[in-house]
């Protein structure tokens, strides 16, 4: 198992994520406090110097895990299951830029919040639902011809209504044809959505490409009440060699989230 840290590279609403203006000695924080590798939220990928940034991070040796895309959604309101036309293509093509850092990057790119929600009416549902499932199949292969993956989270109620469980999401990968979609477990919306959480990441089985870690309270693991044990152990049972991502709000700070996520992960024999 490895561990990660997930960081915005711009100003976001998104509480769940640490933010700041100067990312350089942010990501060497993270580096120095022994974190095996860095998760990127990236609303528009358009907006940074690549050259730049695989520069940065390769100097310092810190791999990025994957790139998370939920602000062009909860900024721009982009979305891959609307059914207007213009917002659909936006999203489409927004993703396309990120499966093409992620290239650069070598890292998973994740559909979170940027599937949006299906609309209600007569027909709209089904066919919304239809739209998104063709959305991502598109983009599987277009990653695929870049050696690309992708991750689909599920989310609980309260952000999206669809696709809320690891059952309905690995359903709905089986349904595509692609090879290179997985499935991202979220303990904190699997707390909300799941009946069984330590069973749900047993049934992802070989699906299970990526992990986020956040207490009941979204705050660092550790900091609320989940039971991460039973559930760090079924990871080591599955022989889960992906990340553990901690997506956390930065509480009290984010140099005190930070530290107290890796004393966690140590305490639980995930880190050094
Ligand atoms: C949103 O709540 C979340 O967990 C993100 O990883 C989704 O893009
Ligand atoms: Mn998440």
């Amino acid at each position: 198992m490895r561990t990660s840290f997930a960081v915005s590279l711009q100003k976001t609403g998104f509480q769940a994520v640490a933010f700041q203006k100067s990312v350089q000695p942010l990501l060497r924080y993270i580096k120095e406090l022994g974190f095996t590798g860095v998760e990127l939220a990236v609303r528009d990928p358009s907006l940074l110097d690549w050259k730049e940034l695989t520069g940065t991070l390769d100097g310092m040796g810190l791999p990025v895990c994957a790139l998370g895309t939920g602000q062009a959604f909860l900024e721009e309101g982009l979305s891959l299951s609307a059914l207007d036309g213009d917002i659909s293509r936006r999203a489409l093509d927004r993703l396309r830029m990120h499966i093409e850092l992620a290239e650069s990057l070598q890292s998973l790119v994740i559909i979170g919040l940027i599937r949006g929600n299906l609309p209600s009416g007569e027909g709209m549902w089904e066919r919304a639902w239809e739209h998104f499932r063709e959305n991502v199949s598109l983009l599987a292969d277009e990653a695929l011809t870049r050696g690309g993956r992708l991750v689909i989270e599920p989310l609980n109620r309260y952000e999206v209504n669809f696709l809320h469980t690891v059952e309905e999401t690995l359903e709905c990968i089986g349904s595509l044809a692609a090879q290179n979609v997985g499935v991202l477990a979220d303990t904190y919306h699997m707390n909300i959505e799941e009946v069984d959480m330590a069973a749900s990441l047993l049934m992802a089985e070989k699906k299970l490409w990526h992990v986020h870690v956040a207490d009941s309270n979204r705050l660092a693991p550790g900091m609320g009440h989940l039971a991460f044990t039973p559930l760090l152990n079924v990871l080591r049972e599955m022989e889960y060699t992906g990340y553990v991502s901690a997506e956390i709000i930065p509480r009290p700070d984010l140099e005190e989230a930070a530290r107290n996520t890796m004393s966690f992960f140590r305490e639980m024999n995930i880190a050094v």
